[in-house]
């Protein structure tokens, strides 16, 4: 399986040098993903090359013209692939895990277009957007490091970016909760010790602390994960337990949810 994405924005320059590191950066050493960067600004027929414009009805900050985008995507297309042209603007869904799922399984190619500026033409929307995400409730200056997020998330869940022990093992066992602690040596360090169930050997028990572990803290940090989680029947056994620890009510938490626990 072989994943690409086009992103299209006016720093080529960010995509690339987070490209040329990390995790990702092996994948596509190894083949196995492709991201093609594409600047809007070769698109231009102006002599300044210009990519945005005063906003009619006036007001402060520029707008992303729609013509260097249209020509651009004009071009893309003429390869005749299958593509999902997506904005990255504030005003998308929320992207999470699942969309990242979503995307690994879609054969169409991913084109992501990074806003700048106050805004962007109304019209790209209306011509050549798919679908607007967002990373997040926070405002950054553009959308080229939630194009990075997006490649980032999707990219390690191609089979073979990590290793295949990995993604297994994140299927199996952590579905939708957070992760237990992790310890390694020295067995004390300024007097803080490690759990004893974890030096014993014993490979049962230390499975049943891990997780164990992970559900009280999703539960403490987390407990809206809960409702969403592929939980067992000793999961939501343990999670009660620690509900009536807690809440010390007389045993009146049939609660769908864990968020009042
Ligand atoms: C201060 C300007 N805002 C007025 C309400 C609008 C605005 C425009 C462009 C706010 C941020 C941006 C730039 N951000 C993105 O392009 C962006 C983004 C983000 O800021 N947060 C979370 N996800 C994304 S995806 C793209």
């Amino acid at each position: 399986m072989r994943r690409g994405f086009d992103v299209v924005t006016i720093f080529p320059g960010m995509i690339e040098s987070y490209l040329g590191e990390s995790i990702v950066n092996r994948a596509i050493r190894n083949g196995l993903l492709d991201v093609a960067v594409y600047n809007p600004r070769d698109y231009t027929k102006d002599r300044h090359r210009t990519v945005d414009d005063y906003p009619y009805g006036g007001g402060s900050g520029m707008v992303m013209k729609v013509e260097p985008l249209y020509e651009l995507l004009t071009d893309l297309r003429k390869d005749g692939r299958a593509r999902r042209v997506i904005l990255l603007t504030p005003q998308g869904r929320t992207f999470d895990q699942q969309m990242a799922e979503e995307f690994v399984q879609d054969d169409r190619r991913p084109v992501f277009i990074c806003g700048r500026y106050e805004g962007i033409d109304e019209r790209v929307r209306e011509l050549l957007v798919d679908d607007e995400l967002s990373i997040g409730d926070y405002v950054m200056t553009g959308g080229e490091l939630a194009a990075l997020v997006i490649i980032d998330s999707v990219a390690r869940l191609i089979p073979g970016v990590l290793g295949d022990d990995a993604s297994s093992r994140e299927e199996s066992f952590s579905w939708g909760i957070l992760d237990y602690p992790h310890y390694t040596r020295p067995p004390e360090f300024l007097g803080y010790g490690v759990p004893a169930v974890l030096l014993s050997g014993n490979h049962a028990e230390i499975m049943r602390w891990r997780r164990r572990e992970a559900l009280r803290r999703t539960l403490e940090r987390r407990p809206d994960l809960l409702d969403r989680a592929r939980l067992t029947e000793e999961d939501t056994r343990f999670l009660r337990e620690l509900c009536s620890d807690r809440t010390k009510s007389s045993g009146e938490d049939t609660d769908e949810s864990y968020k009042g626990c």
